[in-house]
């Protein structure tokens, strides 16, 4: 694997960062981020083994690859790639890209249609305008609001994200905002004092997720605190009592710190399929998202499907899980995930 090219080609750690005191770290930590990516290559490769089994058989379709024919292959091309659930309209999208440059002459070989496919692939996850680092504000504390639906992964990626954060002298707080369930809060106390975090949970079982969090913005802006991060209650999509709930608890974060929050980061459990579209389309329209977070990709992933989330919405992928420990977190790199679904051999 080539793994100098990812360091070089990205700049996870210059972008975004510009918080006053908390800048060095931050960008610090980017670049430990960044090594970690390297290595953990091979477990994207692994996880995204049941998209990539549906789109070994492109590799075989482009054995036959004939400039003649190859109207005839860019339709087969177009149904593998619907089947490998990256959805019509972004098959359909990733396909005509290819088409014009066979037209314009770009494309000619085998190798020219494989490549153009991967670049193609590469262009719709690459959000213009948008960086995949988290975007931290000169506004101190940077605060992030974590949703999704239940057990997508969210407070483990808090965990991870506090541990990364706090290991390099980030001081993170970290806001039970799960307050239907118990063991939400324990679960987030745990991963807490493992990353040596703050932690501030309901102290009864009336207050709202709302109210903590404007505590929560409230304690981090007296005690200098560096991040908040916020977790949420796991929700459907389709339960609009619930979802009106969460835009309350982001304007109730807004009104402590305007701005805040600076993220907001949708969780997609990558092993679900296409019904991310809809949980991504919905939360973004009551919440208005900033970026994505993919996980679960060490397990029985099915990536087509962020393909066409990221295209129909324009939100980058901020970070890939590759695990359950705190050290499963890295940098999603647009060119590594389209290598992990078609491997060079
Ligand atoms: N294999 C794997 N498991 C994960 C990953 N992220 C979360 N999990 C597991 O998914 C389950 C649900 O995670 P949790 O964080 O509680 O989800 P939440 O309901 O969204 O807060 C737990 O068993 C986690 O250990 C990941 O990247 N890889
Ligand atoms: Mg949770």
């Amino acid at each position: 694997m080539p793994y100098t090219f990812f360091l070089k080609k990205h700049s996870w750690a210059g972008q975004a960062v510009s918080a006053g005191a908390g800048a060095g770290l931050l960008q610090k930590l980017g670049r430990v981020l960044r090594e970690k990516a390297a290595t953990d290559l091979e477990r994207i490769t692994k996880g995204t083994s049941r998209t990539r089994e549906k789109l070994g058989v492109v590799d075989e379709l482009f054995s036959y690859w004939t400039l003649e024919d190859s109207e005839d292959t860019l339709e087969q091309l177009e149904d593998l790639l619907i089947t490998a659930d990256f959805g019509p309209k972004t098959a359909l999208k990733v396909v005509d890209a290819i088409r014009d440059d066979i037209r314009s002459g770009r494309v000619k070989t085998r190798n020219d249609v494989r490549a153009r496919l991967k670049q193609s692939i590469v262009d719709v996850l690459t959000v213009s305008g948008k960086s995949s680092d988290l975007e931290f504000p000169d506004a101190k504390p940077a605060v992030l609001l974590i949703v999704g639906v239940n057990g997508g992964g969210k407070t483990t990626t808090i965990g991870k994200l506090a541990h990364k954060y706090g290991s390099e002298g980030v001081k993170v707080l970290l806001v039970a905002g799960d307050t239907f369930r118990a063991a939400a809060a324990e679960q987030l106390a745990g991963w807490a004092e493992r990353s040596k975090a703050q932690l501030l949970s309901a102290t009864n079982l009336k207050q709202r997720p709302d109210s903590l969090m404007y505590s929560a913005v409230d304690q981090a802006m007296r005690e200098g605190t560096d991040l908040v991060i916020c977790d949420t209650s796991g929700r459907l999509h389709t339960n609009i009592g619930l979802m009106e709930e969460l835009a309350k608890c982001k304007r109730s974060i807004g009104k402590r710190l305007p701005g805040a929050p600076h993220e907001v980061l949708l969780i997609l459990d990558g092993t679900t399929g296409l019904n991310m579209l809809n949980q991504a389309r919905e939360f973004n329209e009551t919440v208005q998202l900033t970026g994505l977070v993919l996980t679960k990709l060490d397990g029985t992933a099915r990536g087509g499907a962020v393909v066409s989330v990221v295209d129909e919405l324009r939100l980058p992928i901020k970070f890939v899980g590759v695990g359950e420990t705190v050290e499963d977190l890295q940098p999603f790199q647009a060119e590594a995930f389209v290598d992990a679904l078609f491997p060079e051999n």
